[in-house]
């Protein structure tokens, strides 16, 4: 049997998304395409899926017999909505990141959910499917350095558009290294805080570019990710634990080093696409796979959940200058 996949949202990732379903990944074909533009859904069609229907609103697609499944790669306003549409309508739903803009969004989402008793969502954080992370992971649950005390992170994107806000570098940026250490730790975050560097001259300075985040975790782990959109220099994250004996460190992307004119050098990606390439295969596929068994194992609406709220102190934290605590509602019983 094939998941029949229906494709909202056909931007930058969300055609790829689609190419990776029609080229690479097993056991999904490509059914239907939305595009808020609808002429970007047909050009997406005709160069991936010739065969996929282009429906004319996302209701149309979410409810069309042919979609087994749904994968949402809209603007991020649009997500909680097309989400719960997408599970009140009993379908499957892969959904990129925030899963919703706010927590009390992902609280909908995690009661719509819980209601129907059965985990219907995946949220696209694809760092959990990288080789580098995943080898991370396997050293911390070995607890390779013996107790953890810090980590120090760096999250940069060569440039971000004139569109992105400072609240941008929080909710769609930082909230990747949130989930990361989500995952990778195991517990959740009490408290954050923002602290603003000297902005880059490279952009307007109302973006405050960069910014470092500090997170505390429940067991005291003290984090600082350096957030930075317009490093100019490449697409780049970095991830380092201190232990009481030693350091665990995620390790550069696989890339030949090439010695010339006097030099010694390896290239640096220079997007998330290239980045996390391999990753984003894996996630979409573990999303079908799951589909197909009656059982998704990737992201879910809690770890959205987890995500949006500690990005929500954080923002809190841009405005107040302060230390923000961060409370959780207790975790449904759904996800434990
Ligand atoms: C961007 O906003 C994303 O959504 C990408 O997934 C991430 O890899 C990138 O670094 C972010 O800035």
């Amino acid at each position: 049997m094939s998941v029949r996949l229906g494709f909202i949202g056909t931007g930058d990732l969300g055609a790829d998304h689609v190419r990776r379903c029609a080229n690479i990944m097993a056991g999904a074909t490509v059914s239907a395409l939305y595009n808020r533009t609808q002429s970007r859904a047909e050009k997406v069609a005709r160069q991936f899926a010739p065969q996929a229907r282009v429906t004319a609103t996302p209701e149309e697609l979410i409810e069309s017999p042919q979609v087994d499944a749904v994968v949402i790669s809209s603007a991020s306003q649009t997500h909680e909505e097309l989400v719960l549409k997408a599970i009140q309508a009993g379908k499957y739903v892969f959904c990129e990141k925030p899963l919703a803009t706010t927590a009390e969004g992902c609280e909908r989402i995690l009661k719509t959910e819980s209601a129907i008793g059965k985990r219907l969502v995946q949220v696209g954080f694809m760092r959990v499917y990288d080789q580098g992370y995943l080898n991370l992971k396997s050293l911390v649950d070995q607890k390779a350095i013996g107790p953890l005390l810090m980590a120090h992170a760096a999250h940069r994107n060569p440039t971000a558009g004139p569109h992105y806000t400072r609240e941008m570098l929080i909710s769609e940026t930082l909230i990747h290294d949130v989930n990361t250490f989500h995952w990778l730790l195991g517990e959740s975050f009490t408290a954050a805080q923002v602290l603003y560097p000297r902005s880059t001259s490279k952009v307007d300075a109302a973006l405050q570019d960069p910014q470092l985040v500090i997170l505390e975790t429940e067991s005291g782990v003290l984090i600082d990710v350096e957030i930075f959109v317009n490093c100019q220099f490449g697409y780049d994250v970095q991830c380092a634990f201190i232990g009481e004996s030693g350091e665990i460190r995620l390790p550069e992307p696989a890339r030949a080093t090439v010695r010339r004119n006097g030099q010694n050098h390896t290239p640096i990606t220079m997007g998330c696409k290239e980045r996390f390439e391999t990753a984003y295969d894996r996630e979409l596929q573990a999303f079908v796979d799951g589909v197909t068994a009656g059982k998704l194992t990737g992201p879910d609406s809690w770890a959205g959940y987890v995500a949006s709220a500690t990005a929500d102190a954080c923002i809190r934290a841009q405005k107040s200058g302060h230390r923000e605590d961060i409370r959780l509602i207790p975790q449904p019983g759904l996800y434990q």
